[in-house]
């Protein structure tokens, strides 16, 4: 039941049958889906390459990896026994349904480069010459140009790679040794990184190019990675930036196989080619192009029982387990019936698993979680048979909730399943999800693999989570740069509250700027908020704390501020919609500035509109006013307010004067005036006639 090291490269039975693309699936019986899900196995044990970071005492997700460095934390490889769930089922359908979603372009691009979907074609390489041992052994190797065959002048291996041991010769074997040693101690990130100077050594073994014939040298370099692909390359120096560098380095062959067309090229080499072109010195491809190319040299392949195409991706199953306390626990024990140990579910009656009390959350550094430390807890009886068991003391990441959150949120006091069916058709999709862009491969893809299961499972409708999404701006410290402890920058919104209200904090965030940019906090800013709200507060209610309603009448609004009421209903209502607060907020300091200078008093009727448009930004204010003119429901009950268009036209527009392009007067007229009588108006203008006089207009 453990899968082993580099299990995702091995043609298990789970992984061919979760190649279905996204069109087969949609094809597929409801029967086959329950089949694939069955085959999929999408939680299981694997002994496998973990990235541990000792400081932390835990392992990381890949997604988490990058993130944990930067914090100054050391993230290396070691092997280690851990849940993982298959994700990588997933790869097609998560890239593909991408395609149905309004989400921000740049965090779409970043799914599908983390998934990173590369088409090519898998090459059998003979092991030649120079091992110790008579047998034969292949390497496969993943490359996206199989068109540069001919080009392949050396291998790479992976340092993890499983034939290493047995293809590495005596003589070679101590640095064999040293090399991987050295590479133990560096992360994926690091290994791939194309700037820095390219590692290897020489195993000491030859393989045989399938097209050539010639025997070409088998290296162990840290740029190929175990992870990807086969965990083997061939190196085609002339056309890869890495195969190019690395040749340079150890004085490897490089030779020429693609060639820009129109190009005479017999100049020696400076620098990999990397783009399309013609095939050159490559026997029976020379001439065709790359796309041509490739498919006759993958055709050869294929009747030679040598290579076929394939289709890899970047993205890996998703490493589930952490050495920590607080995460939720896996419904898991470990029993033996005599025939050795294995995991087994636990049945719905013995769920929740509940962690124990315990005095130390620390992690115990070796490795193991700080719940094995518990044998009270570890150790338990498996209820079906009454034989000893033993709890799984790993716990589930901090991924695991935010993966399915929002359906909980839908139906949270049902203790039978995990949403109703109605509940879930009844609000599902998110239609808006606001969140930070930081989450693009983490839990903005775990979530969508979750939902995608359980679509699978028939417990949700929607093949996606989220349809709509949008990342709010950060707001920044006050100097312009990115809160942050320890730069001391840190607004604490606290003390704003106790100083301007809860209000006037919301108020001004939203008034900060366009809500998906980036911002700096301002606290001078603030008071300017605050002095608005306090001047709609006045209106009504005294320096006593006293209503005092008498500056409110009944009578019907002047022209202008009707139509400034109007314009404001309409730019608050379009603003909140495309979420454009910061504009609203603006717009409704126009019409409480109309509201004041309006000469007979305030129309009670504006008011009321103008705290109902309030009311979603500062609640408690808007609220307080609305009870104290008299309103017994709430303001949150009230209808929103509606506009008529016809009331928002101004009655008069500005015309720009100009005489050979340039500005010389401004006119302000009644709306629909005549051709004509805006004319004579503009000559008659003492600023536009001292440019005219005396000359023939050509054109108006
Ligand atoms: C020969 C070749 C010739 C390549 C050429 C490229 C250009 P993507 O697009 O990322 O999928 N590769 C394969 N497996 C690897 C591994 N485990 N670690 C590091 N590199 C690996 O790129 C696929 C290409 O990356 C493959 O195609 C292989 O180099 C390399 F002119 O093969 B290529």
């Amino acid at each position: 039941w453990i899968e082993s090291n580099g299990t995702q490269n091995l043609p298990c039975d789970a992984r061919k049958t979760c190649d279905y693309t996204a069109d087969e699936w949609k094809q597929a019986t409801n029967k086959e889906h329950a089949d694939f899900l069955a085959n999929c196995r999408l939680a299981y044990i694997a002994e496998a390459p973990v990235n541990w970071c000792p400081e932390l005492g835990t392992v990381l997700a890949n997604e988490e990896v990058s993130e944990q460095e930067e914090k100054g934390f050391t993230v290396v490889r070691r092997n280690m026994r851990q849940w993982m769930l298959r994700i990588t089922a997933y790869a097609d359908r998560l890239l593909h349904d991408l395609a149905t979603l309004e989400w921000p372009e740049s965090t779409m691009e970043m799914q599908r480069n983390w998934i990173g979907r590369s088409e090519g074609a898998e090459i059998d390489f003979r092991v030649a010459m120079g091992i110790p041992s008579p047998e034969e052994y292949i390497i496969r190797v993943f490359t996206t140009r199989p068109d540069t065959l001919f080009g392949a002048t050396y291998m790479v291996i992976a340092p993890e790679h499983p034939l290493v041991a047995k293809i590495t010769t005596e003589e070679r074997k101590e640095s064999v040794e040293n090399y991987i040693e050295e590479v133990r101690r560096k992360s994926d990130l690091e290994r791939v990184d194309l700037s820095r100077e390219k590692t290897g050594v020489f195993t000491g073994a030859y393989a045989k190019n399938p097209a050539t014939g010639q025997p070409i040298p088998i290296w162990i370099a840290d740029y190929v990675l175990m992870t990807y692909g086969t965990g083997a390359i061939m190196a085609v120096p002339g056309h890869d930036e890495r195969d190019f560098e690395f040749a340079q380095a150890f004085g490897l062959p490089i030779v020429r196989v693609v060639q820009a067309s129109g190009v005479e090229g017999s100049e020696p080499i400076v620098k990999a080619y990397t783009e399309e072109g013609i095939a050159v010195n490559s026997g029976f491809i020379s001439g065709l192009y790359t796309s041509e190319a490739k498919q006759k040299i993958v055709e050869w392949l294929e009747m030679q029982k040598l290579g076929h195409r394939a289709i890899k991706y970047k993205l890996r199953d998703w490493l589930f387990s952490r050495q920590r306390f607080w995460g939720e626990p896996f419904p898991i024990i470990f029993v033996d019936e005599g025939e050795g140990e294995y995991p087994k579910a636990l049945s719905d009656k013995m769920l929740p698993v509940v962690l124990p009390e315990v005095e130390s959350y620390k992690p115990s550094g070796t490795g193991e979680s700080p719940l094995a430390t518990i044998p009270e807890w570890v150790n338990t009886t498996d209820p079906e048979t009454g034989l000893p068991a033993r709890r799984e003391t790993n716990t589930m990441p901090q991924w695991a909730g935010s993966s399915w959150y929002y359906l909980r949120y839908l139906d949270p006091a049902n203790d039978r399943e995990l949403v109703s069916n109605e509940d879930e058709k009844y609000w599902m999709p998110v239609d808006l999800y606001i969140g930070g862009a930081e989450h693009a491969v983490t839990h903005l893809l775990y979530s969508r693999f979750w939902h995608k299961v359980l679509f699978d499972l028939g417990i949700v409708s929607t093949k996606e989570p989220f349809q709509r999404m949008i990342h709010q701006g950060i707001v920044l410290g006050e100097n312009g740069v990115k809160m942050s402890k320890s730069l001391g920058n840190v607004v604490n919104p606290d003390e704003f509250i106790s100083k301007f209200g809860a209000d006037t904090l919301r108020t001004y965030y939203m008034f900060l700027g366009p809500f998906d940019a980036m911002k700096p906090w301002d606290s001078k800013g603030i008071t300017g908020v605050y002095r608005f709200l306090n001047r709609i507060w006045r209106i009504v209610i005294g320096e006593d704390n006293v209503t005092d309603a008498s500056r409110l009448t009944d009578i019907v609004p002047s022209k202008s501020l009707e139509r400034t009421l109007h314009q404001t209903i309409r730019k608050v209502t379009e603003d909140i919609d495309a979420l454009r607060f910061n504009t609203a907020v603006s717009a409704m300091m126009i019409l409480q500035n109309a509201i004041e200078d309006e000469q007979e008093g305030v129309p009670r009727a504006v008011y009321e509109i103008l705290i109902k448009l309030i009311s979603p930004f500062a609640p408690h204010l808007a609220e307080e006013l609305w009870q104290r003119l008299g309103n017994h429901d709430s303001i949150f009950k009230s209808s929103w307010p509606q506009y008529d268009d016809a009331k928002t036209i101004e009655d008069t527009v500005t015309i720009i004067l100009q005489v050979n392009g340039k500005m010389r007067d401004k006119l302000d007229v009644p709306r629909g005036m005549a051709q004509q009588d805006l004319e004579r108006f503009a000559c008659e203008s003492e600023k536009v006639s001292r440019y005219i006089d005396g000359k023939q207009i050509r054109k108006v």
